[in-house]
């Protein structure tokens, strides 16, 4: 049974990279932030049933120095995926210092931590399209020019800096996942796209009244996470470490999340959305959109659903919890 490590496990990616590692029959090893509760988390469903015996859940802050390096050699995995950072990039803003520490220190102990191990597993890196920046071409690939404009680009181009670095310098089988957004209902409620399907099914239900929103007219190249982890775990299948985009090579507006969420349910989302400066961010990329073909013939790899599906989806899962939650707290 093959063993691999997980950084992050209850977030949205580490819980379906999770999923797809123990349906390949893989043992899974993997970090929450002390305090976490698994049991309520996005992983919860995976600690009971068939699978509860081959999760094991470290709680551990990778803040501290110390922690990775004296787990790993116990754990011994063969495959290595670095998912935990902060992925807020407004909040990057009002922390820089924070995130910049956490998403480049982070990065750089685990090269570290995995390098001195008597055989270092194969070692997925996050990276993120926030390294291009304001690019001079679209759509983007392995080769552009990195160009952040944001504390969270700055400290991701730093992690694929390292990557391409420890790769040539210490012969570590690494790959790092350049990554556009990806969502999915187990999305953050603080990203835009969740942020609109959870309001357009709380006003639906009458839970809600009003939505504030920052910028309506960015353009994001959205895919769905769950062909974004099967993208991880192909980059450790291949024989060659590389860099990779994961894209859908499309970009939509935020008008266009509205559109198809809200009208999804019936609703005009115009007599609801309001605008709140403070939600503005001191700077946007621009035309982010990626170019994939890389990832389609080295992997195999391609997306399988489409921009509009998968913001109906994230809409009727929002509804069906509401309604649950609704239930579940209304008196008999
Ligand atoms: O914003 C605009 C906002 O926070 C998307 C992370 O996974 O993808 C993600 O970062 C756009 C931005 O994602 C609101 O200004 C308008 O232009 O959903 P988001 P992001 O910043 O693109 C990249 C690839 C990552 O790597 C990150 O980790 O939507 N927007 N109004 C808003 N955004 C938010 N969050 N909230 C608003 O009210």
């Amino acid at each position: 049974m093959r063993r691999a490590f997980i950084t992050g496990l209850a977030g949205q990616d580490g819980s379906y990279l999770a999923e797809l590692l123990l349906a390949r029959d893989y043992e899974v090893h993997g970090t929450v932030r002390p305090g976490t509760n698994p049991a309520t988390s996005r992983i919860g469903h995976l600690l009971a049933g068939p699978t509860a015996g081959r999760v094991t859940v470290h709680g551990l802050d990778l803040n501290e120095p110390a922690g990775l390096r004296e787990l790993l050699p116990a754990v011994q995995p063969e495959e290595f995926y670095h998912l935990a950072a902060p992925s807020h990039v407004g909040q990057s803003f009002e922390q820089p210092e924070a995130a910049c520490a956490a998403i480049g220190l982070g990065a750089l102990r685990v090269l570290e931590a995995v390098r001195r191990l008597p055989r270092p597993p194969r070692l997925f890196l996050a990276s993120s399209s926030e390294i291009f920046g304001r690019p001079k071409q679209a759509p983007q690939d392995e080769e552009t020019p990195l160009a952040p404009v944001t504390p969270y680009g700055c400290a991701m181009a730093f992690v694929t800096h390292l990557a391409r670095a420890w790769r040539l310098v210490h012969g570590l089988f690494v790959c790092c996942g350049i990554l556009y957004n990806h969502e999915s209902p187990r999305r953050g409620e603080q990203f835009v796209t969740r942020k609109i399907t959870r309001a357009a099914a709380a006003i639906k239900l009458g839970l809600q009244h009003t939505l504030e929103l920052g910028n309506l007219d960015a353009r994001r190249d959205w895919g769905d996470a769950r062909d974004y982890v099967r993208a991880m775990w192909l980059m450790l299948q291949a024989p060659e470490p590389g860099d990779y985009v994961i894209a859908s090579g499309q970009t939509h507006s935020v008008r266009e999340v509205l559109d198809v969420a809200f009208g999804h349910l019936g609703l005009d989302w115009v007599r609801y959305v309001r605008s709140d400066p403070r939600l503005l961010r001191p700077a946007e990329p621009h035309t982010l959109v990626g170019n994939a073909a890389r990832a389609r013939r080295v992997l195999n790899w391609a997306p399988t659903r489409a921009f509009a599906e998968l913001i109906r989806e994230m809409t009727d899962a929002d509804l069906a919890a509401l309604r649950a939650a609704r239930f579940v707290a209304a008196p008999a």
